[in-house]
């Protein structure tokens, strides 16, 4: 794109006049901040319009979460303006980092709602047809702190300073309606933007509004009063995003929320269909849907109902479903796929709960017995119904697609083993090496040219330059955890060194996860350090991020024990010369842009057969950090790529897993390594304060459950301790090095672009 930075700068001012009666010089960031943005929004008009006029067939990615981040310094590198911008506002004696301060659009929980928009910006830059689809919460992700090392959630109030990337299409508008309430659906599009290619994409996300303001005539179609409540009511439907990431909490206003918004995008782009004149038996050859787990598989009823209105038979609109959807599993926990009560669905949506009874009537007259079903004792399973439905199912790392065929889906792979596809997941290398890595990127270029930014199998030509890179890689690793020190003394008042090592584990809080074998493991090499056990602790700093679901008990204790350890550990004179232990608060995507290119070592230490892919496994990669993990999710196929040996692999095999469960007895475990045994009574002999007893419960749930240590931490716990140590020892020899920068130069299958290319090849058939 062409830049001209006087005229840039000239449009920017004018709407600083125009908006807020101010200018360059004295308008405050906010104000800067909104301008600017405007005036890049205004630059891409034309690509953007330009792309939505176009005939070619699109995919709709259908999504409850799109965990965005900060848009502006992702769309200004994009777009190709990071360094215009930067200069331009610096001649202006304005600062782009000052913009730091704006609020992520932290509209998803965890690894779903990442992943939708790592594949938005990979597809774009793919030139590839993809929009998404979803909703405009007023408040997303709650804000995290810890008072007295305990999770506080305080409201997202994430356009705080204003929504400059999206424009609100009034005349794309619609009506949802419920049994008991219609809401108006507006639509919020902001541009997506391709990797300097011109190419603009569109992420729609639909607010609710109270019907009445707006069409009186559909407002007295609904007998009754219509009161302040009511409006409240409507609105209330997207005020916030639902705090949960692998649990299933049936809450129908959440069933609102997922109706709301596939009814909003299918109206939407059948108006649209109608408006080209197009046969509605061929909305295929226009539209295909890709369904995010299964969240939005209520769009399959809805479509269903729609084609009939407009006067297809159930098999024509059958069959035009049948071509249109394909559903994505992210989980195989079992309290994480979704079902919905039959009786509230039918009360609600009565419609939409008779299309799911055609569609189980037309399965059991294919005459497979009880096998196979849809709504079974009055509780309707989405996924199989998503499943029937689909031309195509996939799992996200090939241990996952498995583990779907084998064991979670068995009876329906079997009945159709052609639908099923995996799809290994991937990150976007622009928002996680090119923007938060840019001295690392500047040295790689140096020696094999830019290439890899929209290729990243081409890393796999620094493996030549590997010797040489050495210490480079070093000196930068060494910067960016002084920046990330820096950070963390600002905001979580802890101090590290730069020398030590930074051994990381980000993700969501879920006892699946494991960071309580973690956390136990500090707690090992404490007790070791202070009986003189271990004189030569290579210094670590063992840095945590989490956010726990504010439903979940005892991962809110997991989170005060770990605080706990942190404050007994760092306070200890002894013992923090060795070691750190942080939680860092309110983790997010901005937060995560600063760590994983500071990290050394990359825990992913999951149950094996639990995480179905991880993919901040894969932004860890990319940034030359070796794993320390299970033989789980992507972990496997990564060490496929950069060689087992390379990485620190432990644990439990899935295969072994099931043989061990028979006769797990952790309690066993415990009473034959007084060490860990140790390390456990802290949860319950005082040794941390503890009011609100949830360090009892982690200590019953492990011990004394009717299922104790459903995760096998005790289990695991010796290996992994074991080859812990392995790596913290290795660590500052030339050959940990070398691990670092062959993990790097193996990335190339973890780019969201060959996932998405992948889609396209073999579900959506787009541009063909
Ligand atoms: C379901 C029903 C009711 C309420 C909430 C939910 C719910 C919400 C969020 C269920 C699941 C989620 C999120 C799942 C998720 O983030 N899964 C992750 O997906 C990533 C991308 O594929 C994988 O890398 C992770 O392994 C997987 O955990």
């Amino acid at each position: 794109m062409q830049f001209d930075r006087e005229a840039f700068l000239r449009e920017t001012d004018r709407i600083l006049h125009a908006e807020y009666e101010t200018d360059l010089r004295s308008a405050t960031n906010k104000e800067l901040y909104n301008a600017l943005s405007r005036a890049v929004m205004g630059l891409c008009w034309e690509d953007w319009s330009k792309e939505r006029r176009t005939q070619k067939k699109r995919c709709g990615y259908f999504s409850a979460e799109f965990l965005m981040g900060r848009a502006i310094f992702s769309n200004l590198l994009n777009l190709g303006l990071l360094e215009d911008a930067r200069e331009a506002l610096s001649s202006v004696q304005r600062d782009l980092n000052d913009f730091e301060e704006v609020e992520d659009a932290a509209l998803g929980n965890g690894g779903l709602g990442r992943l939708a928009a790592c594949y938005l910006e990979s597809a774009a830059s793919m030139n590839i047809p993809l929009d998404g689809y979803g909703i405009r919460y007023r408040y997303g992700l709650f804000r995290q702190t810890f008072v007295d090392g305990y999770q506080h959630e305080e409201g997202d109030d994430w356009t705080k300073w204003g929504d400059p990337w999206s424009v609100r299409v009034e005349r794309d508008a619609v009506i949802v309606s419920f049994a008991d309430q219609k809401v108006r659906a507006v639509p919020y599009d902001m541009p997506i933007f391709g990797y300097r290619n011109g190419v603009v994409n569109t992420l729609r996300l639909w607010a609710s509004e109270p019907v009445q303001e707006f069409d009186f005539a559909a407002f007295n179609e609904m007998h009754g009063e219509h009161t302040a409540q009511e409006n409240f009511a409507a609105t209330k439907i997207t005020d916030v995003l639902y705090p949960n990431d692998n649990t299933m909490v049936g809450k129908i206003l959440r069933l609102r929320q997922q109706y709301f918004m596939v009814s909003a995008s299918l109206q939407d782009i059948m108006r649209k269909q109608k408006e080209k004149g197009a046969d509605l038996r061929e909305l295929d050859r226009a539209y295909c849907f890709q369904l995010n787990d299964t969240h939005p598989v209520i769009a399959i009823p809805e479509l269903l109902r729609l084609l009939q209105a407009e006067g297809l038979t159930f098999e024509e609109a059958f069959g035009v479903c049948s071509r249109c959807f394909n559903f994505t599993n992210h989980t195989i926990l079992a309290e994480a796929l979704e079902k919905w009560d039959a009786l509230a669905l039918s009360d609600i949506l009565p419609n939409v709960f008779r299309e799911i009874e055609k569609c189980q009537q037309r399965l059991q007259a294919e005459g497979q017995g009880d096998k196979f079903y849809i709504i079974r004792d009055n509780v309707v399973h989405m996924a199989n119904l998503a499943i029937y439905v689909s031309a195509r199912v996939n799992g996200v790392a090939e241990i996952h697609t498995n583990i779907l065929k084998r064991e979670t889906f068995r009876d329906w792979y079997e009945r159709t083993p052609e639908k099923f596809v995996n799809i290994t997941n991937g990150i976007t290398p622009r928002r996680w090496m090119l923007l938060n890595n840019p001295k690392m990127v500047a040295q790689i270029d140096s020696r094999i040219g830019t290439a890899w930014h929209t290729d990243l199998k081409r890393l796999q030509e620094m493996k030549g330059h590997i010797e040489d890179m050495l210490p480079v890689f070093g000196a930068i690793k060494r910067e960016n955890k002084q920046k990330l020190a820096d950070y963390i003394r600002v905001h979580e008042g802890v101090e590290l060194s730069p020398d030590f090592i930074f051994d990381v584990q980000v993700k969501r809080l879920h006892e699946y996860k494991r960071q309580l074998l973690n956390a136990f493991s500090i707690l090992y090499f404490y007790y070791a350090i202070k009986d003189g056990e271990i004189t030569d602790f290579p210094p670590t700093a063992f840095i945590f991020g989490a956010k726990a679901a504010p439903g979940y008990y005892n991962a809110k204790g997991i989170i005060k024990y770990i605080n706990e350890i942190a404050k007994l550990v760092n306070a200890d004179e002894q013992v923090s010369k060795f070691m750190k232990v942080v939680f860092v608060q309110n983790y997010n995507v901005s937060y995560a842009e600063k760590i994983v290119c500071a990290a050394d070592v990359s825990e992913q230490i999951s149950l094996a057969g639990m995480e179905a892919s991880g993919t901040s496994n894969m932004k860890f990669m990319l940034n030359g950090t070796v794993t320390l993990g299970t033989l789980d999710g992507a972990n496997v196929e990564i060490c496929e790529e950069a060689g087992r040996e390379n990485n620190y692999i432990f644990g439990a095999t899935v295969e072994e897993v099931a043989a061990i469960k028979q006769f797990y007895c952790p309690r066993e475990i415990a009473e034959g390594n007084h060490k860990l045994k140790r390390v456990l009574e802290t949860l319950v002999n005082g040794t941390f304060s503890d009011d609100k007893g949830m360090l009892r419960h982690i200590y019953d749930s492990l011990l004394n459950d009717y299922n104790p240590d459903r995760f096998l931490v005790l289990y695991d716990f010796a290996d992994y301790v074991r080859v812990k140590e392995q790596l913290l020892r290795d660590y500052g020899t030339q050959d940990f090095d070398r691990k670092c920068l062959v993990n790097m130069a193996s990335v190339g299958k973890f780019s969201a672009d060959r996932s998405v290319t992948d889609y396209n090849e073999l579900i959506w058939k787009l541009n063909g």
